[in-house]
């Protein structure tokens, strides 16, 4: 088996972790026309590893993103497919509504079953500011969408977060579904530790920096490593408290996680999509023949695919609604 490796990560960042010196020279010396507002933006993207875009998601895409999930609940005994609940795969006919809301749920791919959940991904300000980073649209690879905070330890994405072609083509963007509250459980994230200098390569075996099946070391060790890391560098984690509605991408280096809930009774919705460039889409990620609309969505710039394997499952009422036909035909 091959070993991905810190050459293959430096082989494969996109433009704007290669540039030394101001954005505006760089991006003038390749021949990038930007404007002042997204030299800003590759500023603090570069800086700090993240962007935070206010009022990036449309009220109304959460409104029916949220009708989804709770269809999806009311109607689970006749939906066939798993859901992760506190960390194991599950059969979501199987869960009860404690499981679901209760504690630690991950709904996978909402993406492929809720148009609400596609026109998220593809808002407007979030692409376009992709864009810049890729140097061409960016495609959805992987959705999560999330109930209460994920307490998640402190991790970095790529090493689970590998099928694009080129480990550094990849990018996430975070979107609050309600006023994050402290207790809550909030996003926190350690700004400036995407440079490869501040958050150094795991060694997860053999020189490998992604998880592998045979990994000599684990996720537990993950988390301990990249703490005493940012320590070391000096950099303090920070907590996201964010409006409804509010994203923050996220570079595939940058570390982050869920801090602890210390008020049960709060939710915390939020939803996560993973974009990898248009040339590094995985071969075979896509339905064989698209169909614009059907199984198939651009948002000029962004694209999302239907999920090529479950062809004929049951969707979400947002997927034959109206507004999202009407949406994503044009
Ligand atoms: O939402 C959170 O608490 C953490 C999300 C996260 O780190 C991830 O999805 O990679």
């Amino acid at each position: 088996m091959s070993v991905i490796t810190q050459e293959d990560w430096f082989r494969t960042v996109p433009w704007i972790d290669k540039v030394e010196g101001d954005v505006a020279s760089a991006a003038k010396a390749l021949g990038k026309v930007l404007t002042s507002e997204e030299v800003t933006w590759l500023e603090r993207w570069r800086t700090d590893g993240y962007l935070v875009i206010e009022s990036a998601a449309d009220e109304g895409d959460i409104d029916a993103f949220l009708e989804d999930v709770r269809w999806a609940v009311q109607h689970r005994q006749e939906l066939d497919f798993n859901i992760e609940v506190r960390g194991e795969q599950v059969r979501f006919a199987g869960t009860s509504e404690a499981d679901l809301f209760g504690g630690q749920m991950k709904f996978q791919q909402f993406h492929t079953y809720s148009k609400a959940a596609v026109a998220l991904s593809l808002s407007a300000k979030i692409q376009r500011f992709l864009a810049l980073v890729f140097e061409q649209p960016a495609v959805v690879l992987q959705s999560l969408g999330f109930w209460r905070g994920t307490e998640q330890p402190a991790h970095i994405d790529y090493p689970y977060v590998r099928i694009q072609r080129g480990i550094a083509q990849l990018a996430a963007a975070w979107i609050a579904l309600e006023d994050v509250r402290p207790g809550s459980g909030a996003l926190f994230y350690y700004p400036g530790s995407h440079r490869p200098e501040a958050s150094g390569f795991f060694d997860w075996g053999r020189g490998s920096i992604l998880m592998e099946r045979d990994s000599t070391r684990s996720p537990l060790e993950f988390a301990p490593h990249l703490e005493r890391r940012m320590a070391e560098v000096g950099i303090e984690p920070v907590e996201f408290h964010p409006k409804r509605g509010t994203a923050i991408i996220w570079h595939a280096n940058l570390v982050q996680g869920g801090s602890p809930i210390t008020d049960a009774a709060l939710t915390r919705k939020s939803y996560v999509t993973h974009y990898t460039s248009t040339a590094a889409f995985p071969r075979g990620h896509a339905p064989a023949t698209l169909v614009r609309g059907v199984n198939a969505f651009d948002a000029r710039p962004g694209y999302a695919f239907d999920s090529p394997w479950d062809a004929g499952r049951r969707k979400f009422p947002s997927w034959t609604s109206t507004t999202y036909l009407e949406r994503f035909s044009r």
